[in-house]
């Protein structure tokens, strides 16, 4: 858990031309920014401190989002995307004297953003904004993308993290989960899959969102889906990663970091809504390799995810926000009972995406 020290929004808003007699207060749920609504009365905004310690060439991060909503906006004028307000200092972003970087989003009126959801009818909508934001940057080229985490979905690199993580049990943590260990070096081979396709070239590269949980998706009162925001991972790489994570929070019967294990399921009716809300938009770009490891990258996200929360636990919570000591560790044990929901399920989910098709 962060210690906070109060920030005086003041000069921050003073750089946005916006006056100190804003009303501020903390806003969303996301692990990894510090989000705070801004309200002058008349209008509402988003005012965001990009975390520091996490992404270390912000420029270069607010070019990717820029370059990326600017395609968008050229391609489809009519979407709501997201949007950056400039700063009086003419760009997208400003510092603070403690060497902080700040942005300020609009805020999208009317919009809702759930943690988990459980009608099908948003699960489709989740899938459809998700793969129309894959076929309107289909061709654009991805490598002019600035890599702003290198290898963040790479399976290998994560495992070697973790083992080391596990060696060096600087916080004397590991003794107490044995199980947790053994369930990640059963499944160490198999769920590098994904990498070494990438590695043989059989995936194409696409502008990836690289965290398009149902939590970063707007929708409106209408249930309708309206975009995805929290595009600071944009990067080029795989379209299976958007997939898979998406699933893991779209189609889980409970929380992500829910503490009873035995409530958490792969939900196969919100699991086919999103794909057939995913391919309705994407079936005429995917590739072949692309659509016969859909459903299995839900298995390997899910699974990646859990491995990064219980790494961060093991080393001493120092990546992902937590509100309380072993909240990593539960939300680790939660992704591997989904992990586990979804083996069993795999058959079933291969031919959900399969019946697509045909
Ligand atoms: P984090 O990286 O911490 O997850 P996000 O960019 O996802 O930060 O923002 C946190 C929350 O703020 C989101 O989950 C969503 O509820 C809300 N949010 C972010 N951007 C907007 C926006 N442009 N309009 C409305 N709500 C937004
Ligand atoms: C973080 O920022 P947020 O809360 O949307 C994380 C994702 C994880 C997710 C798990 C930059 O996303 O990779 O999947 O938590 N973002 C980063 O909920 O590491
Ligand atoms: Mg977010």
């Amino acid at each position: 858990m962060k210690e906070e020290k109060m920030v005086d929004f003041q000069p921050i808003l003073n750089q946005f031309n916006l006056s100190g007699s804003c009303k501020v207060r903390p806003y969303g749920s996301g692990h990894i920014n510090d989000t705070f609504m801004v309200d002058d009365g008349v209008s509402k905004r988003l005012l965001q401190r990009i975390n520091s310690h996490i992404f270390k060439q912000v420029p270069a991060l607010m070019d990717n989002i820029l370059k990326v909503t600017n395609a968008l906006k050229t391609k489809a004028p009519e979407l709501v995307s997201l949007e950056l307000y400039t700063a009086k200092n003419g760009s997208a972003y400003v510092s603070d004297a403690d060497g902080n970087f700040w942005r300020l989003l609009r805020f999208i009126p009317d919009s809702i953003s759930y943690d988990r959801i459980s009608d099908p009818k948003l699960a489709f909508e989740a899938g459809r904004v998700t793969g129309q934001f894959h076929r309107l940057l289909d061709g654009f080229e991805a490598t002019t993308l600035f890599v702003t985490l290198p290898n963040f979905h790479h399976m290998g690199i994560r495992l070697q993290r973790f083992f080391e993580a596990v060696k060096t049990d600087a916080q004397h943590r590991v003794h107490a989960i044995p199980e947790l260990v053994e369930f990640v070096q059963q499944r160490s081979f198999e769920y590098c899959l994904i990498d070494r396709l990438i590695d043989d070239g059989a995936l194409p590269v696409r502008v990836v969102h690289n965290d398009p949980k149902i939590n970063n998706i707007l929708f409106n009162k209408a249930d309708k889906g309206i975009c995805m925001i929290d595009l600071d991972t944009l990067m080029p790489g795989c379209l299976l990663h958007d997939f898979g994570d998406a699933i893991r929070t779209t189609a889980n019967n409970a929380e992500e970091d829910e503490p009873e294990t035995e409530k958490v399921s792969i939900n196969l009716q919100l699991f086919e809504a999103y794909v057939k809300g995913f391919l309705s938009e994407t079936a005429a770009i995917l590739k072949p390799k692309e659509i016969e490891y859909l459903a299995f990258s839900s298995q390997v996200l899910t699974f990646i995810i859990g491995l990064r929360f219980l790494t961060d636990y093991i080393e001493g919570d120092q990546y992902f926000n937590i509100s309380f000591p072993k909240h990593n560790l539960q939300r680790a044990k939660a992704q591997f009972a989904l992990v586990q929901s979804m083996e069993n399920c795999s058959k079933t989910m291969k031919e959900v995406v399969m019946n697509y098709f045909r």
